[in-house]
């Protein structure tokens, strides 16, 4: 039998970008974010054959650093393991490309443990395990999910069909860990403060627009968030980016599209990539145009 674990990825419309504690992992500001039900990892753990901690991505052996990262998560809520285990998984998302591997990673993860070690844990209990091995993978447990200041995880109603795609502007891993990036700016960008601020507000106006079916209003605000969490990287010391020429290139298609009538807007995280935000009605139309001016590849990331 197939004993595969899975996990979704899920793309913040309201960013978090920022821990105000890190043990527990609390964000700055509430966030909110759409799973990705074509974009996912499937995890198995067995008995190790060699007597040694193992983990594979895509068949692929980790480095005895990933190891040591996942084995030290593991044993935080996996009490005396006293055998050795193997951990098999595969992603559909390109690995640490700014796709969000790493919360569907997580996610299959928790929940392969909670299988193999029959753990017996509920799934708010497994939300809150999560978190603490990559904090927005706590929010792949829900179609639509918020996860606020105080580490609670809830689940959104949303009447829309809310769909994505990437317009893939390169897969590779990143230079700069999305950990590593975050606490740059917390520590030294200049607009941080403003940042939590003004994405407080864009996360109670998300909730509203979503309660209200406004789809234009939540692409409106998707788009000024994932700015404005860009932002905070050019404020940083040192300076960085994460968003190429092409990535620009891609916002402008994806603004073009939207002022030609068809009604699209443009999201992006700790990676170069551009992810596209639509109903799904719209699909077929918006990817056939999307497909003649993008000559890379592109993801679709839900049905
Ligand atoms: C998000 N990102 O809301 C934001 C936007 C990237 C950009 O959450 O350090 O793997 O493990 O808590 O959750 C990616 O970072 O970070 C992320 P950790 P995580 O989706």
């Amino acid at each position: 039998m197939d004993s595969y674990s899975v996990g979704y990825a899920n793309i913040a419309l309201v960013k978090y970008w920022g821990k105000k504690s890190k043990n527990p992992v609390l964000p700055y500001n509430p966030n909110l974010s759409l799973r990705l039900d074509n974009l996912y990892s499937k995890t198995k753990i067995e008995k190790s054959k060699n007597n040694e901690n193992e983990f594979y991505i895509n068949d692929e052996k980790q480095s005895l650093e990933e190891l040591n990262k996942i084995m030290n998560f593991i044993q935080k809520f996996v009490p005396n393991i006293n055998e050795k285990i193997t951990i098999k998984s595969y992603n559909t998302v390109p690995t640490a490309a700014g796709l969000s591997s790493s919360s569907s990673g997580t996610m299959a993860l928790v929940l392969a443990c909670n299988e193999y070690f029959n753990l017996q844990k509920t799934t708010k209990e497994l939300v809150q395990i999560s978190k603490e091995g990559s904090g927005s993978s706590c929010r792949s447990f829900y179609k639509m999910a918020s996860w606020l200041e105080n580490g609670e995880v809830e689940e959104i109603k949303c009447d829309l069909d809310l769909s994505m795609m990437v317009l893939v502007v390169d897969e590779n891993r990143k230079k700069i860990s999305s950990r590593e990036a975050m606490e740059r700016c917390v520590t030294t960008s200049t607009n941080f403060n403003d940042w939590v601020e003004a994405a407080k507000i864009d996360f109670e106006e998300m909730k509203i627009a979503i309660k209200e079916n406004d789809f234009s209003k939540i692409g409106e605000i998707t788009e000024r968030n994932a700015l404005y969490m860009h932002s905070t990287t050019e404020y940083a010391t040192p300076s960085f980016s994460f968003l190429t020429d092409d990535s620009y290139k891609a916002m402008e298609l994806v603004k073009n599209l939207r002022n030609e009538g068809l009604e699209c807007y443009f999201t992006m995280d700790a990676g170069p990539n551009v992810k596209v935000l639509y109903l799904k009605e719209n699909h077929e139309k918006i990817y056939r145009e999307l497909e003649k001016l993008w000559k890379k590849k592109i993801i679709q990331c839900t049905q």
